[in-house]
């Protein structure tokens, strides 16, 4: 299983650098990042989300005809976004699409691989960084492969927490949104940031950068990749209410230790949104 499973990870980091290119080269052309919405009027998504998911599904299945995928724009034009047992692919083509819309430098490729349920290795490619993070279970986590540790810092006085403001403008959501904001700043904390894609705030994490980040809206696709990533540099998963991280319920807390997960844990104003795997609304 070993080798095996080294094979698909090599896989994973060879599609995500090859998917990283095709982002690079939309960015020049301002036909590909027409924008088309989603959910919102500001849930983003443009033609290259949608060929890159594509590129890597198709090169998947060549090699890997049984595994199965969720992948964000699959789900998007109705597939069924079910984790099984099966060896899985969780895939978020352009994770920080609106930063890709925008030039904003941030725009990652996330690729999560789970077995039984358990995510086994993340590939995160922050593209225009040209940062391949990657991380697999037991082995430790990288970037271009050096080694990442999370901070040691214990005390989130000393800290940067980074969140996002997600894709949902309901008021109360809104307002949840902005509740922990202001309670998490007046801890208080030494700054806010984010980078406006999960997959490399939760990389940030992983690299020491910032101490937790935390948010109420994502999708699977754009936490399974980090989720290990941050595990194997040292870190901690959590649910935005203290108990365990349940990577479908769209609720998460990435920390570097326990005491700062549960300290900001404290100050979250939680909501629950309709999970992943919520079965499809007639
Ligand atoms: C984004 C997430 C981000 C969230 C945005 C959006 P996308 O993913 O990475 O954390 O706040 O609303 O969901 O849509 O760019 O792949």
């Amino acid at each position: 299983m070993d080798d095996v499973l080294q094979n698909i990870m090599d896989h994973a980091v060879a599609v995500a650098r090859e998917a990283g290119q095709v982002v690079r080269e939309a960015l020049c052309d301002e036909k590909q990042r027409d924008v088309m919405t989603k959910s919102s009027t500001v849930d983003l998504v443009t033609q290259t989300d949608q060929r890159v998911e594509h590129l890597i599904i198709q090169s998947v299945k060549k090699k890997f005809p049984t595994h199965r995928f969720i992948g964000e724009e699959s789900v998007a034009a109705g597939e069924a976004c079910v984790l099984t047992d099966d060896p899985t692919w969780i895939i978020d083509p352009i994770d920080g699409t609106t930063n890709f819309v925008h030039s904003f430098p941030f725009v990652a490729v996330s690729i999560g691989f789970s077995v039984d349920k358990k995510i086994q290795f993340g590939v995160v490619y922050s593209c225009l960084e040209d940062k391949m993070f990657t991380a697999r279970r037991g082995k430790g986590a990288f970037c271009n492969g050096e080694p990442l540790q999370v901070s040691d810092q214990e005390d989130v006085r000393r800290s940067i927490i980074a969140t996002e403001f997600g894709s949902n403008r309901e008021t109360e959501t809104v307002e949840k949104i902005f509740s922990s904001l202001r309670n998490i700043l007046n801890i208080p904390v030494h700054g806010v940031r984010g980078a406006g894609t999960a997959a490399v705030n939760m990389c940030l994490v992983a690299s020491g950068c910032v101490e937790a980040y935390y948010e109420v809206g994502v999708h699977v696709w754009d936490v399974a990749a980090g989720s290990v990533i941050v595990e194997e540099a040292g870190g901690v998963l959590m649910d935005v209410e203290g108990g365990p991280v349940d990577l479908m319920s769209r609720r998460i807390v990435a920390a570097n230790n326990g005491t700062v997960a549960h300290r900001i844990v404290k100050e979250i104003d939680a909501f629950s949104p309709t999970r992943d795997d919520a079965p499809p609304t007639q």
